[in-house]
């Protein structure tokens, strides 16, 4: 995809390969990406920049950004016809992010309240990466003119700095950068902690119990579920307090297409144990045929280095105009 097909859109977004995909990048995301890639020009990305933040050991970080690129392929997006690629392939990535930092405030980076989860989960590593990310976020989107970044509930605020800087620079130097728009699916846009449901669900949680990976076995979803926090009421329904089981009803909504009245109609009278039962079925049913493609494509390590190739090669192009122009209207001396 050199150039923008007429009249479809550019839509981008990215995965960090900071530990196998949880049910809630699935539904948050994923999902989304892919019945948008029926009818866009997409650009994924496996963020493993962004995934230094937090120490891996070198074998790990390898071995996850694999991963979560075959994820990628798993979930059935084409690499033909989108680009699919791997962050650092491409340079210009922290080539952008750099320039960015000099259009970003301090006061606007430190209001993330991303970063002030992250620096109090990882408080022996607060380190400036962390607090920069947005950043490097907002050069990943820029870089590739994207009309739409479609993003989970939780990414939101990241998306507004990334406007924000694009309107401050454009408001210097003219209409250099597109302004992306953001895009929240409304069904899965936040999947919570089973253990905690008032935080959301995360992959690197170091809770095991608070996540379902794509990668579990059936029958340790079924016991992740089981023993979700609930509530006492011990009645099924969407409600103030009833963090646990709204969370349950929200990832039931998202395998069945049911919404909340009829998920209500349909557990009237019936306890929680029938309900997490329910849950931990459909959760099963819905992500275990994207499990079975993921293996499959996972043993092809040729076809998953041909793709990544073919990936950084289309994207590389794209972000190298957007790089070199952002670089002339600076002022950086050219040869
Ligand atoms: N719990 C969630 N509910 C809905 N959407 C979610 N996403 C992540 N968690 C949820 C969406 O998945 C996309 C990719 O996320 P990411 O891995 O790049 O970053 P993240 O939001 O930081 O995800 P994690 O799982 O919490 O990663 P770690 O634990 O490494 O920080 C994004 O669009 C995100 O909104």
């Amino acid at each position: 995809m050199e150039t923008q097909t007429e009249n479809k859109k550019i839509v981008l977004s990215f995965v960090q390969s900071s530990g196998a995909p949880t049910i809630g990048n699935y539904f948050g995301a994923f999902k989304n990406w892919h019945d948008m890639a029926q009818e866009n020009d997409c650009i994924f990305g496996v963020a493993d920049l962004h995934a230094i933040t937090v120490r891996n050991t070198p074998a790990d970080l390898r071995r996850r950004s694999k991963e979560m690129y075959a994820w990628l392929l798993a979930l059935g997006l084409d690499p033909e016809k989108n680009v699919i690629f791997m962050q650092s392939h491409v340079q210009e990535h922290a080539l952008m992010a750099w320039i960015l930092n000099c259009y970003t405030m301090f006061g606007e980076a430190s209001r993330m309240t991303q970063f002030k989860d992250k620096s109090a989960r990882h408080a022996d590593n607060v380190n400036v990466g962390l607090f920069t990310y947005p950043i490097l976020m907002a050069a990943d989107i820029l870089l590739y003119n994207a009309d739409m970044v479609p993003v989970g509930d939780d990414q939101k605020q990241h998306l507004e700095i990334a406007r924000d800087i694009a309107e401050r620079f454009n408001g210097i130097y003219g209409d250099v950068l597109k302004v992306p728009a953001p895009y929240i699916g409304k069904k899965g846009a936040r999947i919570l902690s089973l253990q905690e449901p008032d935080k959301k669900m995360s992959k690197s949680d170091p809770n095991e119990k608070s996540f379902i990976s794509l990668t579990d076995p059936d029958a340790v979803i079924a016991k992740k579920i089981k023993s979700a926090v609930t509530d006492s009421e011990a009645c099924v329904r969407y409600g103030e307090g009833k963090d646990g089981i709204n969370n349950l009803m929200a990832l039931y909504a998202c395998c069945t297409g049911l919404d909340y009245d009829a998920i209500e109609r349909d557990f009237a009278g019936k306890g929680y144990g029938d309900f997490k039962a329910a849950v931990a079925e459909a959760v099963v049913a819905e992500i275990s045929p994207v499990r079975s493609e993921y293996e499959r494509i996972i043993a092809d390590k040729a076809y998953i280095e041909q793709c990544m190739a073919d990936g950084a090669e289309k994207a590389r192009r794209i972000a190298a105009r957007t790089a070199r122009k952002v670089m002339k209207k600076i002022g950086f001396y050219q040869i």
